[in-house]
């Protein structure tokens, strides 16, 4: 069976976050998130999402160039072009057009789901999942004191989360990961998130870290390095994860060959969708290097592409995939996202796509723009 996109519906909704999410390099109250609605020409319609934030303060980019992006570049080269699986929409995509990563990404999915959905196949089926559920993990914004983290991971854990990650920077960090190490015993599953935070001069404080019993630490130092995550990894006893860096299976190969880090953060958006990171999955599998999903803080639209991707089999540490409830008052999609008490999710493996739908009302009143793109011959 072909697969052919017609029509690409772009909104921009406006989320509040029930608490602003600090990282190192940035702040968000409100998440700016562009929905796509992908249609075929019999009709079948599938819901995906962008997960570029408001400014480009992760990678190179936010909302605002994925619209542009979407619109100028990615759209023209799918819209009434024929693929026979949607693992040929990556490389259509690829040809030289450099960078935009998320913005590929959010339509690159979409045809995949569009794929499932046609087949009668659940998404989690058709990227070759395994799993029925998976682990949940939270990651923690910069808070201020170190009893107000210890506060929230503490709730963390009695809510039953697997991971419980905490967005460090100078100033606050080793103090700040101590307090929640005493409070919650040797046991807890924690980890840190730098988002860049630091360089090489620091190595002795992060070091500190190494005492502490983290899981990893992740992304420590520049957004696009890799030489001196080698040269850090090979001075700590905690396994670096990468984020930011790993763009594509290249850079993973990279990574693998300077021994920049031991462990992969996968976000589909980051690497230009699921072809791209079923690659690095295997890649990774291959290498003995475990992976694990990350967020963007995705509505209930993009949370399901992350829980599908999940259920591959070397996705084998909790990731970050909280519930709905941990960010919204209210979700866009139904069911809305739910986690055990024993911090685990079910793959929805019921019905054919990605298992949750669309509030179309809830969406009409919380967008603030939309544009239709058609083929234009
Ligand atoms: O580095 O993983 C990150 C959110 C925005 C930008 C970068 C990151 C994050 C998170 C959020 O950690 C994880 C989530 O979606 O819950
Ligand atoms: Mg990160």
């Amino acid at each position: 069976m072909t697969l052919r996109l017609e029509q690409l519906t772009l909104r921009e909704i406006q989320l509040p976050l029930k608490e602003p999410f600090r990282i190192s390099s940035g702040i968000q109250s409100i998440r700016r998130i562009l929905l796509l609605e992908l249609e075929d020409a019999e009709g079948v319609a599938v819901w995906s999402e962008c997960v570029a934030p408001e400014e480009p303060n992760y990678t190179s980019e936010a909302i605002d160039t994925a619209w542009l992006a979407i619109k100028n570049w990615v759209a023209p080269r799918l819209l009434g072009r024929t693929f026979d699986e949607p693992a040929q929409v990556f490389p259509a995509l690829e040809l030289h057009f450099r960078g935009h990563l998320m913005a590929k990404a959010a339509v690159e999915m979409g045809m995949w789901a569009l794929d499932a959905t046609r087949l009668g196949v659940p998404l989690a089926a058709r990227l070759g999942g395994v799993r029925t559920c998976i682990e949940v993990g939270i990651s923690l914004g910069i808070q201020t004191t170190p009893a107000a983290l210890v506060e929230r991971a503490g709730r963390a854990a009695l809510a039953g989360y697997r991971k419980i990650k905490i967005k460090i920077e100078p100033g606050s960090d080793v103090e700040y990961i101590r307090a929640v190490r005493e409070a919650l015993g040797p046991d807890a599953p924690l980890m840190a998130d730098a988002n860049n935070a630091y360089s090489l001069d620091d190595a002795a404080r992060l070091q500190e870290l190494d005492e502490l019993g983290l899981m990893m630490i992740e992304q420590p130092l520049a957004w696009d390095d890799l030489a001196r995550h080698a040269e850090l990894q090979r001075r700590l006893k905690t396994p670096i994860c990468l984020d930011e860096s790993i763009t594509s299976v290249d850079r993973v190969e990279d990574m693998l060959a300077l021994g920049s880090g031991r462990i992969v953060n996968i976000k589909p958006g980051r690497v230009g969708g699921f072809a791209a990171s079923i690659a690095i999955h295997d890649l990774c599998a291959r290498n003995q290097i475990p992976v694990w999903c990350g967020g963007m803080l995705e509505s209930g639209v993009g949370r399901a592409y992350n829980v599908a991707l999940a259920s591959l089999p070397n996705f084998v540490l909790p990731g970050d995939l909280s519930p709905g409830s941990r960010y919204w008052t209210e979700d866009v999609v139904t069911p809305e996202w739910v986690m055990s008490g024993e911090g685990q999710m079910s793959v929805p493996l019921q019905e054919p796509g990605i298992g949750v739908t669309v509030d179309r009302d809830r969406v009409a009143r919380l967008t603030v723009r939309e544009e239709r793109l058609r083929r234009s011959r």
